[in-house]
């Protein structure tokens, strides 16, 4: 069986990758130049642990090859990103591109699936349409699905294998089609339903995360002025057998739960309150904690601030629509001088390679990012070189008592100390 993914970014590359292991010949396609080339000198443009193993074995053993174009196969997978633009309706220009590249080579009996994140009814309304120019019966002698995908960025590797798999098709034999492929490498449950749908439980997905992110959010804003300790009471809420409260923290990044809900909000025409009431809580998040750090610093001539963590989410090397970048941004716009250390994203932002230069001279370290790393810091050392030893931690990351001893005054969103500060910095001024 041969296959093309086209699009070779944080899904379709290991998409392929574990097609190939399944015995699968497969042409991992991408229009970007710089990333074939990549793959073709066996580099790899995305770091996803076990990644880069799967992806050399597969091209040194011929079951993996990269090219600018597709070619003749019995399937696509389709996984190209689908952003939204600065009025906040999803782009669709990069799906149809990929299915425009196909279309020369589309024959009697292939198989297309999309799984990149599209609107319910994109298939049947945009893509069915477009796959007609082929002159082949839809559904008859050519089966299109829809698979949404679900693997969660850091443990790609198991997810893409371990998840069940939602397959809608445009008629009932293309889902069956496409359940024949996943089959060969999902060890989850196929469900199989109809294309609009299929589309809709990928934005409910993400979507039902932001919406209970911002209720996070939330009850961490009203913790801290009710004196409670908000961690504490969502873990305690959390030992209810049908409660299950995420976390708050700097506000969502990343390219999927701070983008799908939009593609929900732009289906209904605006009629989305709740959906858009979740996405503009977690959207002004960063502004928040941009307010907690000016009033930490307030008394303090020039000061100097110090964030720990760049990448969207801990442990990833992402800095992808990350609340830490609009941060950074908003303080560096406001004239603060401000160092960053995050030891995964490299370069940009002026990244420190060291916490001990970032920290040097700081009056506030603001851990942003809660990579693991950040709990084996030696803050002994970090202490001694700052001018004023603060810790706002925004992720419940550290235990306060282990900072405390190094003389740190620690403060975390969504408890009351972070309020005392702020009323007593207003008293001051
Ligand atoms: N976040 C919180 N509190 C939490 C959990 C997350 O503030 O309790 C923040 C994170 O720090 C991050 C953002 O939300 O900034 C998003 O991170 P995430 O861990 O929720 O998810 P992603 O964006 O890395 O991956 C999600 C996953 N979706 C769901 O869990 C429903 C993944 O399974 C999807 O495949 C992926 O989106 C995608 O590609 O759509």
């Amino acid at each position: 069986m041969q296959v093309n993914v086209i699009g070779l970014g944080y899904i379709g590359l290991p998409t392929a990758a574990v097609l190939a292991e399944h015995g699968i010949d497969v042409r991992g396609v991408d229009i970007n130049a710089a990333v074939i080339a990549t793959l073709n000198r066996s580099g790899i443009p995305i770091n996803e642990p076990g990644l880069r193993d799967s992806v050399r074995t597969q091209m040194t053993e011929g079951r993996l090859r990269f090219s600018a174009v597709p070619d003749y196969a019995d399937a696509y997978i389709i996984a190209v990103q689908t952003p939204v633009g600065p009025d906040r309706s999803p782009d669709l220009s990069y799906v149809h591109a990929a299915v425009d590249s196909i279309i020369p080579y589309l024959r009697e009996g292939n198989l297309v699936v999309v799984e990149s994140t599209i609107p319910p009814g994109t298939v049947n309304r945009h893509i069915v349409p477009q796959l007609k120019q082929t002159g082949l019966d839809i559904g008859r002698q050519l089966f299109v699905a829809y698979s949404p995908e679900r693997v969660y960025p850091g443990n790609v590797w198991s997810e893409l294998v371990g998840n069940d798999r939602i397959i809608g098709g445009v008629n009932e034999e293309s889902a069956r089609e496409a359940a024949k492929l996943y089959g060969r490498f999902v060890k989850g449950s196929i469900h199989l339903t109809d294309s609009a749908t299929a589309e809709m439980v990928k934005l409910m997905e993400n979507t039902s995360r932001d919406v209970n992110i911002a209720f996070a959010n939330e009850m961490a804003r009203i913790s801290e002025s009710a004196g409670i300790n908000v961690w504490e009471a969502i873990r305690l809420a959390n030992t209810h057998p049908r409660v299950r409260i995420l976390q708050p923290g700097p506000g969502v990044g990343g390219h999927c739960i701070a983008v799908d809900p939009w593609f929900i909000v732009d289906s209904a025409h605006g009629d989305a309150p709740l959906t858009l009431l979740a996405r503009t809580i977690n959207d002004h998040t960063p502004a928040r904690i941009v307010r907690m750090i000016e009033s930490l610093v307030a008394g303090i001539d020039t000061p100097v601030l110090t964030l720990l963590g760049l990448a969207y989410k801990g442990n990833s090397d992402d800095t992808r629509g990350s609340p830490s970048v609009a941060i950074l941004q908003a303080l560096l716009s406001k004239g603060y001088a401000v160092n960053v250390f995050d030891p995964y994203t490299g370069n940009a932002y002026g990244n420190k390679s060291s916490v001990y230069e970032a920290a040097e001279r700081s009056d506030c370290l603001i851990l942003l990012t809660d990579h693991a790393v950040f709990r084996e810091l030696d803050y002994t050392r970090i202490a001694a070189g700052m001018n004023t030893r603060q810790f706002l931690d925004t992720r419940n990351a550290l235990d306060p008592a282990d900072l405390e001893i190094h003389g740190f005054a620690c403060y975390r969103i969504g408890t009351p100390g972070i309020n005392r500060t702020r009323s007593r910095e207003a008293d001051d001024h």
